[in-house]
């Protein structure tokens, strides 16, 4: 099992994008939150993506992109349980990550919660892409419209050169400027602020992603593929 193999499973499975990252990688993860604290043996992290339909963006109605979000981010989980079944059989050992819930880690004044393994950082490492100021991680063929899943794995594999475009022009502000919660800094969310509206619960317990502002705004929303 080499890396070319694997990225031709995810791509047969159906994903947009795959990428592979040394466990090394990780070293500056915070304690807790490295590959090697999920799962000792872990010696490589596999990253791949979907991407998410960008249409719903322009929908007047929230409902049509949540729907699309939801709907691809089962799609991500689906790829990514069905990949390690393949590799188990051919005796390697996998442990899937989440693309969303669930995760533990939750400090309640301040509503932030934190996943087992934080996707953007992980893509970053694998070279899906680079970070924009709006924290989301811009792939340059297809932009930030990207859902991202992983698995880690007991073997070593070859990894890829992390990508050096850059994603911000030196002025943009944009995100920032138009995120009606004033959550983003350049460099982090308020997650509370932005809950608000991205995980709106409505009366009947339905949670709406009223807010994608600091994605759509973007002049990343959609990269080179568009
Ligand atoms: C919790 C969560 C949220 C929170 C926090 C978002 C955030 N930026 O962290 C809230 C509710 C605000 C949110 C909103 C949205 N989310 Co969200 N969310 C998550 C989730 C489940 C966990 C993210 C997390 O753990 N954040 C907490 C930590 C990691 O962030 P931090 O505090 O800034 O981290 C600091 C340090 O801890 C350290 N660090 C943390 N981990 C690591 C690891 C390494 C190796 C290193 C070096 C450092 C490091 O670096 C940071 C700077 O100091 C991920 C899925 C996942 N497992 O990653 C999706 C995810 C980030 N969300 C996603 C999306 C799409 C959204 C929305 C666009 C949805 C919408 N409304 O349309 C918005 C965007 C808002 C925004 N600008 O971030 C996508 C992003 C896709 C992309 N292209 O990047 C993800 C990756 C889901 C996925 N599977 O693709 N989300
Ligand atoms: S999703 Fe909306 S509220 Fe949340 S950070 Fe982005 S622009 Fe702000
Ligand atoms: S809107 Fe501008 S500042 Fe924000 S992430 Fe996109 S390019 Fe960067």
């Amino acid at each position: 099992m080499n890396s070319k193999t694997i990225k031709n499973i995810a791509y047969e499975l159906g994903a947009d994008l795959c990428g592979i990252a040394s466990v090394e990688r990780f070293q500056d993860a915070p304690s807790g939150f490295s590959p090697l604290d999920i799962y000792s043996k872990c010696e490589s992290v596999i990253v791949f993506a979907k991407r998410v339909p960008a249409g719903s963006l322009s929908a007047e109605s929230c409902v049509p992109y949540t729907h699309a979000s939801n709907m691809v981010t089962l799609e991500v989980d689906r790829i990514g349980v069905e990949f390690c079944l393949i590799l188990e059989d051919s005796g390697v050992e996998t442990v899937p990550i989440p693309s969303d819930d669930p995760s533990e880690y939750w400090e309640a004044e301040t509503q932030y919660a934190r996943g087992v393994l934080s996707l953007r950082h992980a893509g970053y490492l694998a070279g899906l892409g680079v970070m924009g100021k709006n924290t989301l991680l811009v792939n340059e063929k297809y932009g930030n419209m990207i859902q991202m899943g992983a698995i880690l794995v007991d073997i070593k594999l070859e990894s890829d050169p992390i990508a050096d475009f850059s994603v911000c022009r030196e002025n943009c502000s944009l995100c920032m400027d138009k995120c009606p919660q004033k959550a983003l800094d350049g460099e982090t969310v308020n997650q509370k602020n932005c809950r608000t509206l991205s995980n709106f619960v409505t009366e009947r317990g339905f949670v709406l992603k009223r807010c994608h502002l600091c994605r759509s705004v973007c002049p990343n929303v959609l990269g080179k593929g568009k």
